[in-house]
């Protein structure tokens, strides 16, 4: 019998198989993808991710193995996606309980099933329990559930996966020791021990805190702009205070996290959660905001027609994820104010839209107006490239002469 099953390898499944067999764990990693397994079949990983390669690697030689479906194990991971309906602002639980219900069909009595994937806060006692009772299981004793949220942010991952704190929310403290021995083998942080429904909306609360704060900056910017103030110099200054934090502006938030998770708390608590519901528009507002300030430049250039050039479609810098970015977001509105007719350009990912320019001088040499959506390492090593072009620079990366949000 395995000891642990990983089910779902994308973006937390993958680094957490990888991570616990290459750090001693008896571990095989299942998806139901079949050009995802093949790839790591064929030695090769399925996203970009600093590090990831090298723990793959070492993975492998440690023994992990990839197949279609689950095993017989003691304790199974569920890190499977949980998709966003955009327009009711809930989460579809429907793949984390297949996942579960593939886990019932073959588990040892006694295994115990750790949900990784964000949840909104009560799912598990909603969803999850129902579906496990339903099947006949008695939890407590014939199947034990945690709930352990992954925190790492893409981009830095491996480093996350190593060095952040974890919540591990169970039923039982025996079973919620039981697992935090389980990420001790490669968690350096402190591992909290705690019941489910708090692991829950932990969880959440966290990317909630993270949205508001990002909305502070993007209001400040707009305050700015209307007085032509310079934000970037505001935030600088007031960030030497010792207890004043403020993040980056930006043309909005995106990721299937942040722009996510605090819809849960708006849904669940409409009355209670007023700040947090106008930090969501406020963030949401970004891209409309960037239009606007397009349009100014358009204005003030007294230019006729212009061909607008997009450098970034990722929803942040240096990943390859476009999930809920800003560019898409504005791609949206594009279609409907400015005709179409849009270029873009990334280095991180191929074919994602229509006019979508695979070389990056080409795409510089046919833009009028280039408005720089994401900051990757590429932008800001080849800044003077654009030194001739009139640029919007969202992400204040450092362009002589760019307009600014
Ligand atoms: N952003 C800004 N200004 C900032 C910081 C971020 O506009 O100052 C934008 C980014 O460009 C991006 C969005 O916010 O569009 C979200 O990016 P992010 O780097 O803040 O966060 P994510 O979505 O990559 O990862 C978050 C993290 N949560 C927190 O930091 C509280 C990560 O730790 C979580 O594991 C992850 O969500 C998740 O999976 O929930």
């Amino acid at each position: 019998m395995d000891k642990i099953c990983v089910v779902g390898l994308g973006y937390i499944g993958l680094p957490t198989a990888l991570m616990l067999a290459a750090n001693g764990e008896q571990v095989v990693g299942v998806d139901k993808d079949s050009d995802l397994l093949a790839k790591l079949l064929d030695g090769k990983i399925t996203f970009e991710e600093d590090g990831l390669e090298e723990l793959f690697k070492s993975a492998v030689k440690c023994g992990i193995s990839f197949q279609s479906a689950c095993t017989a194990a003691e304790i199974y991971i569920i890190a499977v996606p949980t998709p966003f309906d955009k327009i009711t602002k809930k989460i579809d639980p429907a793949y984390v309980i297949t996942a579960i219900d593939s886990v019932l069909d073959i588990c040892p009595k006694g295994s115990i099933i750790v949900i990784e994937s964000t949840v909104s806060p009560g799912t598990i006692d909603k969803f999850v329990r129902p579906a496990v009772a339903a099947r006949e299981f008695a939890i407590g004793s014939d199947i034990h559930l945690v709930h352990a949220p992954e925190r790492i942010i893409p981009g830095n991952m491996i480093a996350e996966l190593r060095d952040n704190a974890r919540t591990i929310g169970a039923d039982s403290p025996e079973i919620a020791e039981k697992i935090r021995q389980m990420y001790a083998t490669f968690c350096k942080g402190e591992i909290v021990l705690t019941d489910i429904r708090t692991a829950e909306i932990t969880k959440v609360v966290e990317n909630t805190y993270r949205d508001i704060n990002i909305a502070f900056a993007n209001e400040l910017a707009k305050i700015c702009r209307q007085d032509n103030l310079n934000v970037y110099e505001i935030i600088k200054i007031a960030n030497m205070h010792p207890r004043v934090a403020i993040l980056q502006p930006g043309p909005g938030v995106g990721g299937h996290c942040i722009s996510v998770d605090p819809w849960f708390l708006v849904g669940d608590y409409p009355q209670l959660s007023l700040l947090i519901h106008e930090a969501r528009k406020i963030n949401d507002s970004m891209p409309t905001f960037v239009l606007s300030r397009i349009q100014d430049i358009i204005a003030e250039k007294s230019m006729k027609s212009a061909k607008i050039g997009f450098y970034g479609i990722t929803y942040k810098e240096d990943v390859d994820d476009t999930r809920e970015s800003p560019t898409l977001q504005l791609y949206d509105l594009l279609k409907l104010h400015l005709g179409g007719s849009a270029a873009f350009y990334d280095p991180m990912c191929e074919n994602v839209l229509p006019g979508q320019i695979a070389d990056f001088a080409e795409f510089v040499a046919v833009c009028d107006i280039i408005v720089v959506m994401v900051g990757h390492s590429h932008i800001r090593q080849n800044k003077a490239k654009l030194a001739d072009k009139i640029v919007l620079d969202t992400r204040n990366v450092g362009i002589d002469g760019a307009y600014q949000l």
